[in-house]
């Protein structure tokens, strides 16, 4: 049978009266039957194209998949779903309140933050393509890293403090062009001879002024030294050597500079370095109580202690001083160990009677029982009661042992240690088995500082009288500074008639230290008295006059004496430290704020560990 024949449409010469559109009721019906087929067929096709639900449920169904889940499953749990939305909710905050700041903060950065953020990200994701499994080429795991706030900071509003500010950056570049110039490389600078200084506390590991100094290059925003020392750091910091150290000086100046210069600029080879040295200090802790020995040898991993500290004693101030850092060392080697390390030393101090709850400055490693009992918030003590305070600052305030700790601490050195002098000065004295001596060093001054920055947290209504006792020991330094016409003496007395004055050779020379410039910072900080940034200007001023050479800076053998007497070391703390409280005093209060950062002992920035982590994490994914 012809085709045509079947076909509606076709029609027959021969039909007689038949119109081409008159059909039959039987034409009609196949005509019907046919078309309907058509359209079953077409519909039936769009089911069995690809992914066909998706396509429906796109075109015809608005409603997400989060909705489909909650209303068109009837066997779905409602108190279940609810907390899945909750969940969700949740999530998508979060999200939002970090976008949010992270904006906040791109915002205030400057192109080459922004630059280096960038660099950063680049980085990860290169890592995260290799294929590490959550690790980077040193088997470090992976960090999100998120530069806290204030890293750098504005110009003051008013001329005078920008001038000054000014002015001290300009002595770091003298202070560091010095040492790039006549000594890069060596752990110090002779300004006068101008050579390399090295001193025995880091061993044969070289460059000390470079590490210490990184993050005040980076805070004062001199880039382009930042960069040269982290070159150096690249290609020839070097801890495979077979040499002992000080583990408290390597702690302090090479893991604290390595992980702030790390947090303020995100560069990988800082927390590299840190990991890798803060590992070759483990072994120091190989001792019957884990009290950590003062001496390392880095290559052999045997300990010591100083010769001269009571009977093979370990020193409160040296292993007293390694929380901070070793706290982030676990943060950003994803290894407990480094924690466990100080926790424990914790743990011997806490099972050991303390006289009239002071600390003696010596333990014995081997027996667990204090040495002779000298009591000093000075040399040998200062840093442990520094490091208690900031532990629970720096753990967002939850690690409330180290608060304890800290306010019974400090209550009992009011009680015994602190005295008034006739005049009205206060000083805090050393006890010596039971005996004061009215002597106060230089390294004592810190306590003004770290007074204040304890006031706020004191236990029952003390934060007034603890802020009266920082602005005297502030003034008291001060005085032991204006006594000299220039700057203070390492230690001074308030006996034999003397106030505030050095009566012993060997305590008349200054070091470039830090500690009463440290405590002005802190107390400007906390009062906003101008005279804390006048005092400090007046030091400023006798640095230039006193301390500084054409190849530097110098300390002095004898702050009484009219001629010069240079002692021709220019420390390192002295860019660390001096500097950088120096150039904070006359800054605004959101550069470094103490919100988000907490100084270690060698003024290194470390950032305050979040306790909700939705600030600024810097943690072990
Ligand atoms: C620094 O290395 C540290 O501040 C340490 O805690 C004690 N002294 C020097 C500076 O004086």
């Amino acid at each position: 049978m012809p085709v045509a024949t079947l076909l509606p449409f076709t029609t027959t010469p021969n039909r007689k009266s038949a119109s081409p559109t008159s059909f039959r009721l039987t034409e009609k019906f196949i005509l019907l039957l046919v078309f309907s087929a058509f359209i079953t067929l077409c519909f039936g096709a769009i089911f069995f194209l690809p992914d066909s639900s998706k396509l429906l449920s796109g075109v015809f169904f608005h409603s997400p998949a989060v909705e489909t889940n909650t209303h068109t499953n009837p066997d779905s749990n409602d108190s279940g779903s609810a907390a899945n939305d909750e969940k969700v909710l949740a999530k998508i905050r979060k999200d939002h309140e970090k976008a949010l700041l992270e904006a906040k903060d791109t915002l205030q950065k400057r192109p080459d933050e922004i630059k280096q953020d960038i660099l950063i990200e680049k980085e990860k994701v290169a890592k995260d393509s290799a294929g590490l499994g959550g690790k980077d080429a040193n088997h470090l795991p992976m960090v999100e890293y998120q530069r806290p706030p204030g890293a750098t900071g504005r110009e003051p509003m008013d001329a005078e403090t920008r001038e000054r500010r000014a002015k001290i950056k300009e002595m770091m570049k003298h202070a560091w062009d010095s040492y790039r110039r006549y000594a890069w490389g060596s752990n110090e600078l002779r300004p006068v001879s101008k050579q390399g200084h090295s001193s025995n506390l880091f061993g044969s590991i070289k460059g000390a002024t470079i590490v210490d100094a990184l993050d005040t290059l980076y805070i004062m925003e001199m880039f382009e030294e930042f960069d040269v020392a982290t070159d150096w750091v690249e290609k020839n910091l070097d801890f495979n050597v077979n040499a002992e150290v000080s583990v408290f000086e390597v702690n302090i100046r090479f893991v604290g500079g390595l992980l702030s210069a790390y947090y303020l600029s995100g560069k990988e080879v800082f927390r590299r370095k840190a990991v890798e040295l803060g590992e070759k200090l483990l072994p120091a802790f190989k001792t019957p109580t884990g009290i950590p020995w003062a001496l390392l040898n880095l290559k052999s991993g045997i300990g010591r202690n100083w010769p001269w500290a009571s009977g093979g004693s370990s020193i409160l101030a040296e292993y007293g001083t390694l929380h901070l850092e070793f706290m982030h060392l676990s943060k950003l080697s994803g290894n407990p160990e480094f924690a466990q390390k100080v926790m424990n030393i914790r743990k011997v101090l806490n099972r050991l009677d303390k006289p009239q709850g002071l600390y003696p400055n010596y333990l014995n490693p081997n027996s667990g029982q204090w040495g002779q009992n000298h009591v000093s918030v000075g040399g040998l003590g200062d840093s442990f009661y520094e490091y208690l305070l900031k532990a629970w600052l720096m753990s967002d305030k939850t690690d409330e042992e180290g608060k304890k700790l800290y306010y019974d601490a400090l209550q009992a050195i009011e009680t015994n240690l602190m005295r008034k002098s006739s005049s009205g000065l206060t000083y805090i004295a050393e006890w010596k088995g039971g005996l004061l001596e009215h002597k106060m060093g230089h390294l004592t001054c810190f306590a003004g500082g770290m007074i204040a920055l304890g006031a706020d947290g004191a236990p029952s209504d003390k934060t007034g009288h603890q802020m009266e006792l920082a602005a005297e020991i502030a003034r008291t330094c001060h005085e032991s500074y204006v006594r000299t016409g220039k700057l203070g003496p390492e230690a001074f007395r308030f006996d034999g008639g003397v106030e505030a004055i050095a009566t012993r050779q060997n305590e008349k020379y200054f070091i470039l230290r830090p500690e009463v410039i440290e405590t002005y910072m802190y107390m400007w900080r906390f009062t906003h008295d101008p005279k804390y940034r006048e005092w400090g200007w007046e030091a400023v001023q006798a640095l230039e006059q006193h301390c500084k050479v054409e190849g530097g800076y110098t300390g002095l053998r004898d702050v009484y004496a009219t001629s010069p007497n240079h002692d021709d070391v220019q420390q390192s703390f002295y860019l660390a430290e001096t500097l950088k409280y120096l150039y904070l005093l006359f800054s605004d209060d959101d550069h470094l704020p103490f919100e988000h950062w907490v100084f270690n002992t060698e003024a290194h920035p470390l950032p305050v560990l979040r306790r909700d982590k939705t600030d600024r994490p810097n943690e072990v994914e």
